[in-house]
């Protein structure tokens, strides 16, 4: 069985957890803080300009997206997170609706938390890192590599590989302008997918 990231398709969005789509198959999603480029690397590893919506203006994506590669394996992408211009009951309710979804979906085989490695793992990454413990393999995925230097890039996977600490924890860079990284995020995705 060979998953195919291109024919990814919209298939629904979720504000609520009763909207989620059926607890099956295999599902990989995408979290981080709003701007962090998970809209952008999800159509990187789709080849998909326009799967999902990007944006210049953070905050943008308050909604459960699933993208559908086929009858058995979903692309996830979660509302970010870290957006200050948000209403304290929208804050709650995401927090709510995340954690439930993050520590109880079946279907959730490993998550992705897409940070901009100009910033590095931010306070809201680690409480992310820390509320998932080891309940599921988790990859750090350095986006907008193109905005440093060589040697920046390298201090910085450094730096965040020593921060994690379970053996189901793993880096690597992307920048979807040109493509660097593609394939190690796609071969992270392929191996949560066929583990199961
Ligand atoms: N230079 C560069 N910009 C990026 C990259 N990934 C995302 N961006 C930009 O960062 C902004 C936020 O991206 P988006 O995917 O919408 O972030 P999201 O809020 O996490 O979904 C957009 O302006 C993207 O064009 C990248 O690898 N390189
Ligand atoms: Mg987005």
């Amino acid at each position: 069985m060979s998953i195919s990231f291109r024919r990814a398709r919209f298939v629904t969005s979720a504000f609520e957890l009763s909207q989620l789509l059926p607890d099956t198959g295999s599902e990989v999603a995408f979290a981080g803080r709003s701007n962090a480029g998970k809209s952008s690397a999800i159509n990187c590893l789709t080849r998909q300009k326009n799967l999902c919506k990007t944006s210049k203006t953070p905050g943008r994506t308050q909604l459960i997206n699933f993208f559908e590669l086929d009858s058995r394996h979903r692309l996830v992408d979660l509302p970010g997170y870290g957006f200050a211009r948000v209403s304290k009951k929208l804050r709650n309710h995401w927090d709510r609706v995340l954690s439930t979804f993050l520590l109880e979906r079946q279907a959730l085989k490993g998550l992705v938390i897409v940070v901009d490695i100009r910033r590095g793992i931010t306070d809201l990454d680690q409480a992310l890192i820390d509320m998932m413990g080891d309940t599921l393999p988790l990859h750090i995925l350095l986006t907008k590599s193109d905005k440093l230097p060589r040697a920046a890039i390298q201090k910085t996977v450094a730096s965040t590989q020593a921060q994690l600490i379970g053996t189901r924890q793993s880096v690597s860079t992307l920048s979807t302008l040109n493509r660097q990284g593609l394939e190690q995020l796609e071969q992270k995705c392929r191996e949560w997918f066929e583990e199961d």
